[in-house]
């Protein structure tokens, strides 16, 4: 079933979890390739959760700022190629969702351990802001929170699960939103941990 976060904001909850077994093989395909690493910001600061990506353009962070890259900066190597049951059920949560023909050409793997969180932010990185955002969510629940288009704005808490989906288009593309830090819990797939891939199209 779905639920509106807000307009332009679509969870389809467990939507992915038939096939989550598959997903986390594809991610362990990638992160085999492109391990999880704990990116800087240009703050200075770690971020908590590692991250890998896969697809012709990967998200990277260090002291010079955000920016997608078509390398990995720790292998200088291409991204891995983005799993085609990965691409295959971003398009079709987007068709779901309302959106024709998404074909994202960044897929971005969060991994979230007992207390690793992610800040209130933007998302202002992608070129295209017409294209929705997919995320997936495995193993481990969150909390998300999600904001307004300025920092300060009240923001509401939203539980996500295994195999919730969300698509982000319209107006929530480009909302303030983050994860508390995740509790400690236990999923068969993931073990203590959250997985979140999100889609993109950001080249
Ligand atoms: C996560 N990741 O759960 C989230 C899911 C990130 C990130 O935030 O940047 O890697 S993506 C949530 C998202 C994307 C785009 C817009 C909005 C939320 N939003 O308007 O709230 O690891
Ligand atoms: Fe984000």
């Amino acid at each position: 079933w779905t639920e509106e976060i807000c307009k332009d904001a679509l969870v389809l909850r467990q939507f992915a979890v038939a096939q989550a077994p598959e997903l986390m093989q594809a991610v362990t395909e990638v992160t085999t390739q492109a391990p999880f690493r704990h990116m800087q910001t240009p703050g200075g600061y770690t971020m908590s959760a590692s991250l890998s990506s896969c697809g012709s353009m990967g998200w990277v962070s260090d002291r010079v700022g955000y920016r997608y890259s078509s390398h990995d900066p720790q292998s200088k190597q291409p991204w891995p190629a983005m799993p085609e049951i990965l691409s295959k059920l971003a398009t079709e949560a987007a068709e779901a969702a309302g959106y024709h023909r998404f074909y994202p050409d960044a897929c971005l793997i969060n991994r979230y351990t007992p207390g690793a969180k992610m800040s209130l932010h933007q998302d202002r990185n992608e070129r295209d802001y017409d294209a929705p955002i997919v995320s997936v969510s495995l193993g481990v629940p969150a909390t998300f929170l999600f904001g307004g288009m300025q920092r300060g704005d009240k923001t509401i808490k939203v539980p996500l699960a295994h195999g919730d989906v969300v698509v982000w288009g319209g107006e929530s593309r480009l909302k303030f939103h983050g994860i508390l830090p995740i509790k400690a819990g236990y999923h068969s797939l993931t073990g203590e941990d959250r997985i979140n891939i999100t889609f993109r199209v950001a080249g």
